[in-house]
C-alpha cells in the first residue's frame, strides 16, 4: 500500500517535471545542492494543482485519497498545519529530488541503524541512488533510517511478497530446462 502511494508520488513529480522543466518548487536552472522535501504544504498543494507559486498553470498531477483518522491520505490544511500527505502511520513521506543535475542522490541507507542496509558486508549500501527521485516512509516505527522504513529504490519487508512470484518464475525456468534436458536425453537414446 505506502509503495504504492510512494509510485504515485513518483509519477507526479516526473509528470511535473517533464511538464515544467524542473522539479516542484526549483528555478528552471539546476541548484548547487539536491534538495530534501517533506510531503507536505507547498509540494503537495503545488502536485494538486492548488499551488500557484509552483504551478503556475495549476495543472493535477495527482489524485489522493482522504486520509482516515490522520492515517494513510492527504490531510487538509487546518490553521497553522499546512496540508500534507500521510503514510499508514501518519507521519508525510520524505522526497530527495537530483536538483543539482547530476543523475544521482545521496542513499539515506548509509546511515540506516540496521547494520543489514547499511553497511553489510557483502553488499554495503552505496553512497549515491543513480536516480533523479527518492521516496520513503519512515514505517510502523516512525523513526527515520530503521529496518522497517518503506523506500522507493530497494524493496522492502511490505513489498518482499511481490518477489515471490520472481521466486516462482526462477524455480519453474529451472524445472523447465531439466524438462527439456531429460526429453533430450530420451530422444536421443533410441537412435543408438
Ligand atoms: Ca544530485
Ligand atoms: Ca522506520
Amino acid at each position: 500500500m505506502t509503495q504504492s502511494v510512494i509510485k504515485d508520488l513518483r509519477i507526479a513529480i516526473t509528470s511535473f517535471q517533464i511538464e515544467c522543466g524542473h522539479f516542484p518548487g526549483q528555478s528552471e536552472q539546476s541548484q548547487a545542492s539536491d534538495t530534501r522535501l517533506l510531503s507536505t504544504g507547498p509540494l503537495i498543494d503545488c502536485l494538486l494543482g492548488q499551488n500557484t507559486a509552483w504551478n503556475r498553470k495549476e495543472i493535477k498531477f495527482v489524485d489522493l485519497m482522504t486520509a482516515r483518522d490522520g492515517k494513510f491520505g492527504y490531510v487538509p490544511a487546518e490553521g497553522s498545519n499546512p496540508c500534507r500527505l500521510v503514510d499508514l502511520w501518519g507521519n508525510p513521506y520524505v522526497i530527495l529530488l537530483d536538483t543539482n543535475g547530476d543523475g544521482k542522490v545521496q542513499n539515506p541507507d548509509i546511515r540506516n541503524a540496521d547494520p543489514a542496509i547499511a553497511h553489510s558486508e557483502t553488499s554495503p549500501a552505496p553512497e549515491f541512488l543513480p536516480v533523479e527521485i527518492a521516496i520513503h516512509s519512515f514505517g510502523k516505527d516512525g523513526i527515520e533510517g530503521t529496518a522497517d522504513d518503506v523506500v522507493s529504490w530497494r524493496s522492502t519487508p511490505e513489498s518482499s511478497v511481490m518477489l515471490v512470484p520472481m521466486w516462482l518464475l526462477v524455480i519453474v525456468l529451472i524445472l523447465l530446462l531439466l524438462i527439456i534436458l531429460i526429453v533430450r536425453r530420451m530422444r536421443a537414446s533410441p537412435a543408438k
